[in-house]
């Protein structure tokens, strides 16, 4: 039985990896190189320290280029321009069939909670005005180590009182999301396409059209 379904945020909820695209991309630009969408795969669900070396490593930066304090000051450039993104976002960015789903699992009597490595989570939330409709959320200033580890959904199921891992279920669009799910002992739904998503149990390519009943059902054919 699936008593809890455990949300990511960027790429599920709402499209924010185009943001932190543009933010990554304009800072490699600024050391002088291009940074690529397939190279920003990589990046989604991962921190943003890691995602930071990441573009280094595609940008052709040997190893220790940077300082510690270096690299905390790109970051920091990064985040002001992504903060500055989103918080122009508006509600109307909530992803296609979000608002249904969630219902629907809420009516089924299923505790929602969202895990995200993001530290601007909460920014997030109040500009889509979604807060309420999770039981809890855990995001990136709560855990200390990031996906594909599975501390973060972890959390989300204890802070929901503890409900075991394989009562749960977790909705994610990156390959180290969904590894992360796996590493915690809960079922995994991917947000995208087979091919990018092979661990998955189960991949749709978003809410669109798909209610909470279809899913659980499906996801129950695969005990
Ligand atoms: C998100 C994104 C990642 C990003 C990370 C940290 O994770 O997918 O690309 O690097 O958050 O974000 P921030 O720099 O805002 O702290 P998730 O787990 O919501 O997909
Ligand atoms: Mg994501």
């Amino acid at each position: 039985m699936i008593r809890a379904a455990l949300f990511d945020l960027d790429g599920v909820i709402v499209d924010t990896a185009k943001y932190h695209y543009l933010a990554w991309r304009r800072l490699a630009a600024e050391l002088g190189f291009v940074f690529t969408e397939t190279d920003n795969e990589r990046l989604k669900g991962v921190s943003r320290m890691r995602s930071l070396d990441l573009l280094l490593e595609a940008g052709g930066f040997p190893e220790n280029s940077f300082t510690a304090t270096q690299k905390e000051e790109l970051a920091a450039r990064k985040n002001a321009w992504y903060v500055e993104y989103i918080s122009r976002m508006t509600p109307g960015e909530i992803l296609p069939g979000v608002l249904p789903f969630l219902a629907g699992a809420r009516a089924d009597g299923v505790r929602t909670a969202l895990g995200s490595a993001s530290r601007n989570t909460g920014i997030i939330l109040d500009r889509l005005e979604i807060g309420t409709l999770f039981d809890t959320v855990v995001d990136g200033t709560m855990v200390t180590r990031t996906k594909p580890d599975p501390e973060v959904f972890l959390r989300c199921a204890a802070r929901l009182g503890g409900i075991p891992a394989g009562e749960c279920v977790v909705f994610e669009d990156a390959e180290a999301g969904i590894e992360a799910a796996r590493a915690a002992g809960m079922r995994s739904v991917g947000i995208g396409t087979p091919q990018r998503l092979k661990q998955a149990d189960l991949v749709v390519p978003g809410f669109g059209g798909i209610t909470w009943q279809e899913i659980k059902n499906q996801l129950s054919t695969k005990v």
